[in-house]
This record gives structure tokens, sequence and C-alpha cells, in this order.
């Protein structure tokens, strides 16, 4: 039996992923894709292949857009405004929460409900057990594709604000970036004597375990707004930050990566913070 119509605008990696496990799940799937010859594998599934964005919309009850990026989302789907009218548009494309917000109110204007979402998973995960979707926008239009959408991993509501999912989306990929320069910075330093980029990784990854905890203990400070509660200080960190930049620099690496901080700490430091705790440095970061 089925389950409803979908259409999958999209078939890169993600998009693929998508529709392959729709289809697993029982949804019929119409799929579109700029480069044609990539529905192919999709026909030979099971799914429709839709020639023209118009055509797919048309299919779908509720339409997945997994483009590549804000731009490409909105030059397909503004000429199919009028066929969108009355359906469910989720876009699953990465986009940064403006755009997410744009898209928001220009479906409003179209009478199209909008849910944005943000993807927390590669292409292999999805619909598997580490799979995490996160959506904002039209709540009604969350409920009503919510099963389609459980299918593809936890699915999590973030709020009616059209930007929410992409700004957490972004919020964690910040994180992840920083840890992943974290090790680059480390196997700079250790390929200097030798050690592989593998070792490194193997070691970093059981450090960084064992601090994994303490973010807990940075976010409750920052929490509580009070930057004097005994924790690691603004002065013991830059000394710390210091020496990183200077070992960096006497192997013959590039400290880029770390100056940041050091500039941050030190910029504390002379506004006479250096005995506060170190996340103050948070409160440097809003653009004012
Ligand atoms: N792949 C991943 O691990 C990440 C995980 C987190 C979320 N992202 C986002 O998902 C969006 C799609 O990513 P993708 O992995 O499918 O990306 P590609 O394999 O590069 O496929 C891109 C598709 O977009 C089509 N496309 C590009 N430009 C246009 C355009 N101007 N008009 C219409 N379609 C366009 C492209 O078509 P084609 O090159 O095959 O003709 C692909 O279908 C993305 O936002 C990630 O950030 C994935």
């Amino acid at each position: 039996m089925t389950k409803g119509n979908i259409t999958v605008l999209g078939l890169g990696a993600m998009g693929s992923a998508i529709a392959e496990r729709l289809r697993e799940a029982g949804y019929t799937t119409t799929v579109w894709n700029r480069t044609a010859a990539k529905t192919g594998p999709h026909v030979a599934a099971g799914s429709q292949a839709a020639a023209t964005v118009a055509d797919a919309v048309t299919a779908g009850e509720i339409v997945l857009a997994v483009l590549l990026d804000h731009a490409s989302v909105r030059e397909r789907l503004e000429p199919v405004a009028a066929g969108l009218e009355g359906k469910l548009l989720v876009n699953l494309t990465t986009t940064t929460p403006n755009e997410a917000r744009a898209t928001a109110a220009w479906a409003a204007e179209h009478g199209i409900a909008y849910l944005d979402g943000a993807i927390m998973a590669v292409p292999e995960m999805i619909g598997g057990p580490g799979s995490r979707l996160l959506y904002s926008g039209d709540e009604n239009a969350y409920a009503i594709a919510r099963p389609a959408l459980e299918t593809l991993g936890t699915a999590d509501f973030e709020g009616t604000d059209a930007g929410l999912a992409s700004l957490k989306d972004m919020a964690l990929l910040s994180a992840m970036d920083l840890m992943f320069a974290g090790l680059i910075q480390a196997a700079a330093m250790m390929r200097t004597v030798g050690v592989s980029a593998a070792d490194t990784a193997e070691e970093t990854t059981a450090w960084l375990g064992a601090m994994l905890p303490h973010l807990r203990g940075l976010a409750s400070i920052i929490d509580g707004g009070d930057y004097r509660t005994g924790g690691q200080s603004v002065d013991f960190t830059r000394a710390g930050t210091a020496s990183l930049i200077t070992a960096s620099r006497e192997q013959g690496v590039r400290a880029d990566l770390l100056e940041p901080q050091g500039k941050l700490l030190d910029e504390l430091a002379a506004t006479g913070r250096g005995a506060d705790d170190w996340p103050r440095i948070i409160e440097l970061l809003t653009i004012r």
C-alpha cells in the first residue's frame, strides 16, 4: 500500500539517499534532477521521473528540495510558485537562517506551506539510527509531513521561526569545524617529528573524548552570566594559548588557527578581565 506522493527535487548524494529511503518506506516518489541522467537508477528502482520542475511539483503532495544551495532553490522554485500553491514544501537544502526566512516569506506570499530543514547526517546515514533532521517553520505542515520525515531520521521541530533549524545546523557545524581544525593543527605539529596524521588522530580522539564532559561546565558558566566562579581564568588560558602559538612556530608551523583565540584573550586582559573565567570570550563575539 502506498502512503502518499512525494516529490524529490535534486538527486545529488543526499537527494538520492532521501528518494531511496522514501521508496523503501512505501511512498510513491517522483524525482527531478537538473542533469536528467541521474534519474535513471531511481526510475529503475520504482520512482517516476519528471521532465520539468513544474511536472515534478504537480506530482507530489509534499515537495522536498534537496539542491545545492539557496540560489539554486530559488532559481528552480520561483518559476513554479503557482504550481506549489496549496502544497507542502520542505526545503532540506543547506541555507543560512536568513535565507530560510526569506524563502519562508516567499512561500507565504504564494500560499505554499513551508518547512525549512537541516540535515544532521551524511547520505549513508539517512534512515539509520544516527540520522537527525531539524525542522522549523509552519507547525501544521510539520505535523502533516512528520510521518514521511521520520523515515529519514529522528525529526525535531525547532520552532515556527523558519530560520531556527538552519541556525542550529550552522552552530553545530561551527563547533564541528573548529574541532576538525584542531586535528589539522595537531597533525601539522606532530608531523614535524615524523608522527603520522593517523597516529595523531588516534591520540586526539582519545584526548577530546576525555575533555568532552567539560563542555557542560563551560556552558553553565555562560548561562549563569557570572564570570567570577573561580573557573579557569583569562590570564591562565592566555598564557596557555600563547605557549601553543609559540610551540607551533618553534616547529615551523604557522599558528593561524590558534591566534584568533589568543587575540580575544588579549583583548579581555587589556580591559581588566584577566581574573575572569575565560568563557567570558563569548561576550566579545557579539557584534554590536
Ligand atoms: N552530502 C552531505 O553529506 C551533506 C549533509 C548535510 C546536508 N547537506 C546538504 O544537502 C544539500 C544537497 O547535498 P548533496 O550531497 O546532494 O550535494 P550534491 O551531491 O553536490 O548535489 C547537488 C544537487 O544540486 C543540484 N544543483 C546544483 N545547482 C543547481 C541548479 N542551479 N539548479 C538545479 N539543481 C542544481 C545538482 O544537480 P546536478 O549537478 O546533478 O545537475 C545536484 O542534484 C546541500 O545543500 C548540502 O549542503 C548534504
